[in-house]
Order: structure tokens, then sequence, then C-alpha cells
């Protein structure tokens, strides 16, 4: 049994580098570890760990040697920190190197959710435009207000790119931000809401934000409003955001997170003013890439007893 642990699916890159690196062949997941015979876990110092299972106190017990867990990702909602830190385990996660794919399919799901994109081009693979003729008109994305939930490092590569659409920057965050002349600060989502067209939700997940996006937030946003979320299913009241869109009290949605993936609410699929898509924010073959790169460097870092790249905790 090697040092390091790695649970979760990976692709086949990282699979060869942590094999490579660490002789470390993944358990699919958090559960396969009690299988386990107690001489190997107690050798284990870090965990890389892929996957949106909770990972608390009682799977870091499994492993009583335990100094590191090394997040494939940058939200780790998924490892409980307290528990962590209780025993004395640093978490890392993989920032910064997914902003751009994430902020892009932001802006990506707002496009298609207004213009109407996937539906439109079914019409056109079904055949409907020769004979029913041009796809019924959809709504203009560019110059509409937009409030971003959350200006961290995702918020902001999202606004940037928003206010190149035209669009009027509006935003909420725990604190007021050095941002661009003419972007407006709000001091809570649901005066955010009143004040724009549409809302992307970029904030953090975990337990601070849970049901964040509140019914009164959907309320604010109003009937001819978009929800984007490309941060976690946690973050909206996801009951109050189906009765809205069921009821034309929100105009649509544009998702990449939802609550139990990937056994979504069925009501979803169901919804014709909802763009859904399989939590696919930072799938790229490039920002996968840097992101087990990175998880694997805070390992090699762990290891050879240097700083850690990208603590949390
Ligand atoms: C996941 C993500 O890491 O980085 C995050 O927080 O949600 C994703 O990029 C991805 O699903 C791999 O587990």
């Amino acid at each position: 049994m090697t040092k390091v642990l790695a649970v979760g699916q990976y692709s086949d890159i990282d699979l060869k580098a942590l094999n490579a690196d660490f002789g470390a062949p993944p358990l699919e997941d958090l559960a396969r570890i009690a299988d386990l015979p107690e001489s190997d876990r107690a050798q284990v110092t870090a965990l890389a760990y892929k996957g949106h299972h909770a990972l608390d106190g009682a799977v870091m017990d499994l492993l009583p040697g335990l100094k590191l867990i090394a997040n494939f990702g940058v939200g780790y909602d998924a490892i409980n920190i307290a528990d962590a830190s209780a025993r004395g385990i640093t978490v890392t996660n993989t920032p910064n190197v997914l902003n751009d794919d994430v902020a892009d399919l932001a802006v990506a799901l707002l496009v298609m959710e207004q213009r109407k994109l996937t539906a439109s081009e079914q019409w056109m693979r079904d055949g409907r435009w020769p004979t029913e003729g041009a796809y019924p008109l959809a709504r203009k994305m560019s110059g509409r207000k937009v409030g971003v939930l959350g200006m961290g490092r995702i918020g902001r590569e999202i606004a940037d790119r928003l206010a190149a659409f035209k669009c009027e920057i509006h935003y909420q965050s725990r604190s007021r931000k050095d941002a661009p002349d003419g972007w407006t600060y709000h001091a809570d989502p649901v005066a955010l809401a009143g004040a724009v067209d549409d809302l992307v939700i970029a904030v953090v997940g975990g337990p601070e934000t849970v049901g964040f996006v509140s019914a009164e937030v959907i309320e604010a946003l109003g009937p001819d409003g978009i929800i984007v979320n490309i941060a976690r299913g946690t973050v909206i009241d996801e009951p109050a955001l189906l009765d809205a869109l069921e009821s034309g009290r929100l105009r649509g949605a544009g998702l990449d997170v939802f609550l139990n993936e990937p056994d979504i609410d069925p009501r979803f699929l169901a919804l014709p003013n909802v763009t859904v898509l399989p939590h696919v924010g930072s799938a790229t073959a490039e920002t996968r890439a840097a992101m087990g790169d990175l998880q694997r460097q805070n390992i090699h870092a762990h290891l050879q007893g240097q700083a850690l790249v990208t603590p949390v905790n």
C-alpha cells in the first residue's frame, strides 16, 4: 500500500499520472475505503479525492495517518473542513485553472436560454424548418441587466464576459469589490434580484450558502428573468425554482448543477424553459488536465514536506 490513496472517477490521463507518480490505482468511491485492510489504511497520509459525496470525519477516521486531502475541484463543499481541521488534516483544492471554462459555460447557458438555441436546433434537426418555417422569435441577450451573485474569481470572469456582451453588471458579494466603473454593488441577494433582468449564481457551495437563492429572491427577479447556476445545486431553493418555472413566475433557467446529481429532479427534464447540462463547467480536456496537475502538485508538496500549493484550511 502506498502513502497516497486515490478515490474517484478519474480520466485516463489522471489514472496514468496517479499511477506513475504514486502507484495509486483509485478506488471507485469513498465507501470502498472500509474494505481495505486496516494495515493498508494505516499507511495512507494523502487522499486524492474526486467526487461530490460527503467526506466527513467518519471517513477520515478510517485513515488514522491522514494528513492531506487533495480535492480535484475548486469546490470542496463535499468535504467537512471542520472535521478535517479537528484531525490535523489539510485540505487542498484546484482554484483558478477552471475559471475560464466555468465562466464560458455560464455565459453560454444565458445565451442558450435567451436565444432558445437548443430548441431551435432541435426544430431544424426535426425537419420543421422547411415544413413549418422559421423558429419562433427568442429574446435578446446583449444589453440586459445581469446580476452576478458571488464576485469571487469565477464571478469576476463571468462579469467581464457579460460586460463584453454590453450587459449592465450588478453584483452581490460578501464585500464590495474593486470593480470597473458602472458596476453596481448590492448588499443582499433580494436587492440584487430586484435590480436586474437575469441572475447568474457563482457563490461557493457549502453550508453557508444553502438556499441562498430563496423563493423571495426568485420572486424579486420576476417573470421575465432567467437564472443561471454554475455553482452548486444547494445554493438554490430547488422546489421554489421548479414551482416558479412551472407556473411562469420565472421565464427560464440555465443549469449546470443540481441537487442529488446525477439523479436530478425529473421535473427539470419536462420543462421547455430550462437548459440543463450534466455538471460540465470544467469539463474540457485542457482544464481537467490542469486540475489533475494541481491536485498532484499538492500531493508531491505534502510528500516532500514542502508548503502546499493551494490549501483551504
Ligand atoms: C468538479 C466542480 O470538480 O471544481 C468544481 O468545484 O464542481 C467540478 O469542476 C468536477 O465535477 C470533477 O469532480
